[in-house]
């Protein structure tokens, strides 16, 4: 029995200081469980509607209140004494009462804790690891992701002084997610050293703990990734490749692309795409192009889409819907799976499932804007997702899901997914 007695929601803070909401579900036996909701920044035009107050008088219009309350009032007095035998019954009920198309009139931050927190609970209820009740929903046998760990950072994380958003690393030739982890402490310490030497930078770090120095274009972010590999000792391409998070969308005005002083159409942004993946060892590129670019979307998938993944972020929102159109028109890849995005773990898992049905990767992602909630591990784990990107090695919102990570690494017998 799940029989729900009460969900109830409080102001918490995220990583970058704003609010966000921690949500408790309890049972009617007494079980307890909590989770909190991320945030982000470079947001896709297409998510569903984070719930904000827009109040100057409180942290900058950022705060939760109107959320919480409809965690508090409406949805609790709507689902408390309902007994939900999964999770998409009361996801269903959930996306029914909020009755809109984007989930705008409870607010999907609103929404989402309740569908986690209620994860969460039965999980514990079930005596289960939450991962487990993630490969029960997905049916997947759960397998760890390979981390996708953010080195440098621009755009709107990393206060704008190159255009595109995230480089990360992926270690593709280790067994264990405690090796990964050394491999790209050495390459994030050889990365800090090359910005304060060339860049006279102490350590400043952007959004997701990534180093971000006033590199003088997006070029050089992958010319210094590279450099900082070999410096740390490692082979480029061999030991350690790149991914990017270019989040084009957010440098698109009036149909061109504006980077770095250039203003490119979506060809040459395309072949600027393909050069870069021919120079750097780069193995993933996501949101190349911007989220209302579809047509050059299928050029950009031409052209570098047999060896390289073309990760849809903002172009697709995790959202079935535009996943198909992007199946259909052969738009992409790879999805970037954020379950804020769409406001529900079934919908999210629906997502899912048409990615991995067109033989699709999947990215399961962090926000910009996180708490120390771990669950996303539990749930790149249980849908036995590719990859995982949290962001940084350092800042503890980021490590809380690495570090779940190490946990289930050394008390299961969990192998890391293939690189
Ligand atoms: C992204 C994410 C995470 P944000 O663009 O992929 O890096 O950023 O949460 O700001 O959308
Ligand atoms: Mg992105």
């Amino acid at each position: 029995m799940t029989k729900i007695k009460s969900v109830s929601a409080i102001e918490i803070l995220d990583s970058r200081g704003r609010p966000t909401l921690l949500v408790t579900c309890r049972l009617v036996d007494g079980t307890v469980g909590r989770a909190s909701v991320p945030s982000g920044a470079s947001t896709g035009g297409a998510e569903a509607l984070e719930l904000r107050d827009n109040d100057p008088a409180r942290y900058g219009g950022y705060g939760c209140l109107k959320a919480m309350g409809h965690v508090n009032n409406d949805i609790n007095v709507h689902i408390a004494g309902s007994n939900f035998e999964t999770q998409a019954d009361l996801d269903h009920a959930l996306i029914e009462l909020d009755g809109t198309p984007n989930k705008s009139r409870l607010g999907a931050n609103a929404i989402l804790g309740v569908s986690l927190a209620f994860a969460r609970t039965v999980a514990i209820q079930q005596n289960i690891e939450l991962y487990q009740y993630f490969a029960g929903l997905s049916g997947q046998s759960a397998t760890l992701p390979r981390p996708m760990i953010n080195l440098f950072s621009g755009g709107i994380h990393g206060g704008q002084q190159t255009a595109i958003q995230d480089i990360q690393l992926v270690v593709p030739n280790v067994d264990t997610v405690q090796r990964t982890l050394e491999v790209i402490s050495d390459v994030y310490r050889a990365a800090a050293k090359r910005a304060s030497e060339r860049y006279d930078m102490r350590l400043l770090t952007a959004d997701e703990g990534g180093l971000a120095p006033p590199f003088q274009s997006s070029t050089d972010m992958f010319v210094e990734a590279v450099a900082s590999i070999e410096d740390a000792g490692y082979t480029p391409d061999e030991d350690v490749v790149l991914t990017v998070d270019v989040a084009a969308s957010h440098f698109y005005e009036g149909s061109k692309y504006h980077i770095d002083g250039e203003i490119l159409d979506s060809d040459a942004m395309t072949d600027r795409i393909a050069e870069w993946c021919e120079q750097f060892p780069v193995i993933s590129v996501e949101d190349g192009l911007a989220d209302t670019d579809w047509d050059a979307w299928q050029g950009l998938y031409k052209q570098i889409g047999d060896d390289t993944m073309v990760l849809g972020d903002d172009l697709l929102c995790t959202n079935p819907e535009r996943i198909q159109r992007a199946i259909d028109t052969r738009s992409a890849n790879s999805l970037l799976l954020k379950v804020n995005q769409i406001g529900t773990l079934t919908e999210a898992l629906r997502a899912y499932q048409l990615a991995r049905e067109a033989g699709w990767q999947v990215v399961v992602s962090a926000r910009s804007g996180e708490t120390e909630d771990d669950w996303l591990a539990d749930l790149a784990t249980g849908v036995a997702g590719d990859y995982i990107k949290v962001g940084s090695i350092t800042q503890s919102e980021r490590l809380a899901k690495y570090n779940r990570l190490l946990v289930l690494e050394n008390e299961t017998d969990l192998t890391l997914a293939s690189g």
